[in-house]
């Protein structure tokens, strides 16, 4: 019989700042007044469109966002920066991407039982990496004292899902027993916080998660991994085109298209029912129809986004115990939102409940694993 591979813990960090709607949309608000004075003739003259102003109400309702935590808060909210201002550290200082990689990944290793040398591999999966090389994973490997081999790797929204898709395939073929897969989800760097349709939607954390092989665990949490499922089909409606480029292109390497900026309502016409679909299609590999799932840990970008595609997979509402909503405090986390609802939502469920957890977003890109507890 083939191994059966477990998701045998789950880690969360959560970064020590949060900052409210209110205090974005004032510190927006504020840039926006000071900008649209600065340039008072341009905007007259047509030459310059004025910043529109902001507002709290709007977000919440639009998104269900409440709040988001950065990593560094300094910088954010000041009308002269518009960015948080993270020191540089030297190349032999941990990288700050390492560091709170390692504070997930420990957690998620004590959640499963594992030492570091229980552990063959480590995937680093996220929106972005600080740098191209050397790989964080291979840095956080050597900080945390693990033997085997590490690599990064980007996916947008869906790194967090597609790097558990890696580990589990990586067991299923022998080639490591154990892997950490680990979402630091620095975002806060590439957010315009002067572009008053994005400057609310990320925030900053993250994720881990142990998948082994179920013959080694020991975690008292245990969810087989009943399959893996992804889609992938190009889209230009969210971009980051901040890249290596930059330098011989001659081109501004922060300007506006080069942060995070997306079409809003075309992501979401789009994705939404690509992502029914697929869950629906994934449900029904197992002979599994929505009704039979007990909990469900979607993609945390928009709660109307969830509610929408729960309803059209359920027919009716999903409760919060059914698809828990993490987004309100922790804004999109680009691909660690599914991740820390599985780590804040998973210990409650009965031997042989099913769950699905399942990503959507740039690319566009669709990752779920259907997963039953054991
Ligand atoms: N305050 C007040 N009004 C606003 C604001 C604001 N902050 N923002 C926009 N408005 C205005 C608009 O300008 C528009 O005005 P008008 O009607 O005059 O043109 C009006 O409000 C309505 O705007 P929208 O149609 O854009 O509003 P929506 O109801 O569509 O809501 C959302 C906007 C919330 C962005 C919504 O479209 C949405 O959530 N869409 C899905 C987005 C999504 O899932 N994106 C995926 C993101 S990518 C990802 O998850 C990971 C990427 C990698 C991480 C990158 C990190 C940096």
């Amino acid at each position: 019989m083939m191994t059966a591979v477990v998701i045998s813990g789950a880690g969360l960090w959560t970064p020590p700042h949060a900052i409210s709607n209110e205090e974005l949309v004032d510190a927006y608000n504020a840039f926006a007044d000071k900008y649209n004075q600065q340039h008072a003739e341009a905007i007259e003259n047509g030459e310059l469109e004025a910043k529109p102003k902001s507002s709290a109400e709007f977000i919440e309702k639009a998104s269900g966002i409440k709040s988001r935590f950065a990593y560094v808060k300094d910088g954010i909210l000041d009308i002269d920066r518009m960015r948080p201002a993270i020191p540089e550290r030297g190349e032999n200082e941990l990288s700050n991407q390492a560091e709170i990689a390692i504070e997930a990944a420990r957690k998620a290793m004590s959640a499963a039982n594992k030492e570091a040398c229980d552990i063959d591999a480590v995937i680093v999966s996220c929106a972005y990496t600080q740098r191209a090389y050397p790989a964080i994973a291979i840095e956080v490997q050597q900080e945390l004292g693990i033997d085997g081999f590490g690599f990064d790797m980007l996916v947008a929204c869906s790194a967090a899902t597609f790097g558990m898709h890696r580990a589990y395939e990586m067991i299923k073929a022998g080639t490591a027993g154990c892997v950490l897969v680990i979402n630091p989800e620095l975002v806060s760097p590439q957010i315009n916080y002067t572009d008053r349709d994005s400057h609310f939607i990320f925030g900053d954390v993250a994720t881990a998660v142990i998948l082994e092989s179920a013959d080694s665990a020991s975690g008292e949490h245990q969810y087989e991994v009943m399959s893996t499922k992804a889609l992938t089909k190009f889209s230009n409606n969210i971009r980051s085109s901040f890249g290596y480029m930059s330098r011989a292109n001659d081109v501004d390497p922060y300007g506006p298209d080069k942060l995070f900026h997306q079409a809003g309502r075309k992501v979401f016409k789009d994705v939404c029912p690509l992502a029914a679909e697929h869950i629906s299609e994934h449900l029904a590999a197992h002979q599994l129809t929505p009704a039979d799932v007990k909990r469900w840990w979607l993609h945390q970008a928009n709660i109307n986004m969830n509610l929408l595609i729960s309803k059209k997979l359920l027919g009716r509402d999903a409760t919060a115990d059914e698809a828990p909503i993490v987004l309100d405090r922790y804004a999109n986390t680009a691909s660690a939102g599914s991740v820390i609802a599985f780590a804040l939502h998973h210990e409650d469920l009965g031997s042989g409940d099913y769950g699905i957890l399942c990503s959507f977003g740039a690319g566009y890109s669709i990752g779920s694993l259907v997963v039953r507890k054991r």
